[in-house]
């Protein structure tokens, strides 16, 4: 397990989550998440030589640990130690408490601690220097996400012969916002030991590059900035997602038998409306909800022909803003239950917890409507993933139009998430809309996500990688 890997993924998480059995027995379980999603199939396919630096998700009890590396499921892991003091700064704090929500719209305020900044520096050279020890010669190092953002020129001091490329999953934000950060060019910096930094949208690169102009006096032009003797290279790349994989189970009999369970475990309801989401304050669940409730009140909606199921996967449950939004958002549900539901008939169904993967599809197979109304979001994979699941061309797709994917997802039925009138508008209009229109959104959309699923989106990455490093090096004269 000791040798060198030509591909090295570098992410806070490795892909794997430890289950511990009631005999004690311990072994990893795949675990659900944006990043995995989309970088795993790409690793499967350069089996042997492909490694993943993360952390294992269990708190260490110092930081020179010696974690072994392993083999799961063919991919070679290298655990990171993480202590209960560098998950509470460095995690929950510097990179959910401060990063996070300063990188979405400061939905809620972004706190700043100098300890937890230290933590953050401590713990991004703990990863590179895992990434320098398992790079082999030359080797692409793919760096990913807000939590790492100096692995990159930590890792170019100590090894200068590799590739280095970056991607941020959640959206850059622009220099009225990423300027409150006390630490702010050092992160710019940071960033810049790559030869690529990605993003999943053009007005995430381009606050990027004008940063480097306002806060180090560089010189962008052209998707490149000259850094001493390297330029570097800045471009977006909308992530997707692996739409075979995802039809297949769609396909699958066994699926659409248990989405016809689920809908007629519902009473077979004329509507079923659907949100999944890690439970996050990012995602507008309450006002999605409290958007519900009104057509309730008002009587636009019936109770006796509509449900609505709100999956919410645990996240962060450590950090107080997401404890508060899961007291909120139970809290509406069980107002909702309590005023609208009858004996075997909620009126929302929720469920907060981890579900299979197939479940998720049937659960996209029984809903006429996806609910997908994030105040900001990088992306949003579970509106891509739903589209590709409606192989009838049925079923319609709210999305809102601070989620990343809105920019190619034209044919959505839109919605500002702020606007609590357009919402229930936008619900009610998607709902009535003739079953052709329908029909002829969710095929463009379709169209849409197929020219650019996630195969394409790693390999675009990689080509332009291959060519910004080529260039860099050109241009440098080496
Ligand atoms: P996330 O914020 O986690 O990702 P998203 O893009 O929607 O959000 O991906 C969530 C993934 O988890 C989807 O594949 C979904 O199917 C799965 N999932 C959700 N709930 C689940 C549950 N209860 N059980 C099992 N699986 C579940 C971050 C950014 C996004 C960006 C992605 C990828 O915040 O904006 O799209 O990374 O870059």
């Amino acid at each position: 397990m000791s040798s060198l890997s030509d591909f090295v993924v570098v992410a806070n998480r490795l892909p794997v989550d430890r289950v511990v059995a009631h005999d004690g027995q311990k072994s990893w379980r795949r675990s659900p998440g944006g990043l995995v999603t989309a970088v795993e199939p790409l690793m499967r396919k350069q089996a042997g030589s492909a490694a993943w630096i993360g952390w294992t998700g269990d708190a260490s009890e110092s930081s020179d640990e010696q974690l072994p590396s392993f083999e799961n499921d063919g991919l070679i892991l290298h655990p990171v130690p993480l202590t209960e003091d560098d998950i509470e700064e460095y995690y929950e704090g510097f990179s959910n408490t401060s990063l996070w929500p300063l990188y979405h719209d400061a939905i809620v305020p972004a706190e700043y601690h100098r300890h937890w900044w230290n933590a953050y520096v401590r713990v991004n050279r703990r990863f590179a220097e895992a990434a320098a020890r398992v790079a082999a010669p030359g080797a692409f190092v793919w760096v990913h996400d807000y939590q790492l953002q100096l692995v990159p020129a930590m890792l170019r001091e100590l090894r200068r012969d590799l590739r280095i490329g970056f991607f941020l999953h959640i959206p850059f934000p622009p220099n009225e916002l990423f300027s409150q950060l006390p630490w702010r060019t050092q992160i710019i910096e940071g960033l810049l030991g790559a030869d690529l930094v990605g993003f999943q949208t053009p007005g995430g690169s381009g606050n990027f590059l004008r940063l480097t102009r306002s806060l180090l006096g560089l010189k962008p032009a052209r998707g490149a900035v000259p850094v001493d003797t390297r330029v570097v290279r800045a471009h977006s790349f909308p992530i997707s997602i692996d739409v075979d994989s995802f039809a297949e189970l769609a396909a699958t009999e066994s699926v659409q038998r248990r989405a016809a369970q689920i809908r007629a475990e519902l009473g077979n309801p004329d509507h079923i409306l659907l949100g999944i989401d890690r439970l996050d304050y990012t995602k507008g669940i309450g006002t999605r909800l409290e958007a519900f409730e009104e057509l309730l009140l008002e009587r636009k909606v019936d109770p006796d022909s509509t449900v609505m199921i709100q999956v919410a996967t645990p996240s962060r449950e450590r950090v107080e803003a997401y404890r508060l939004l899961r007291e909120n958002v139970e809290r509406t549900v069980g107002r909702i239950n309590g005023a609208y539901g009858s004996v075997g008939r909620p009126a929302v169904v929720y469920i907060h917890r981890s579900l299979p993967r197939e479940e998720i599809v049937a659960l996209y197979l029984a809903a006429d409507l996806m609910l997908v109304t994030p105040f900001r979001d990088g992306m949003n994979l579970v509106a891509k993933e739903y589209v590709v699941c409606r192989l009838d061309g049925t079923g319609a797709l709210v999305l809102s139009e601070f989620a990343g994917s809105a920019l190619e997802l034209r044919q959505a039925f839109r919605v500002n998430p702020y606007d609590i009138e357009g919402l229930k508008n936008t619900y009610l209009a998607a709902l009535q809309a003739d079953d052709e229109e329908k029909r002829r959104r969710i095929r463009t959309l379709q169209r849409q996500i197929h020219r650019n699923d996630v195969a394409s989106w790693a390999r675009t990455y990689v080509d332009y990688m291959d060519d910004a490093h080529q260039r860099s090096r050109k241009d440098s004269g080496a």
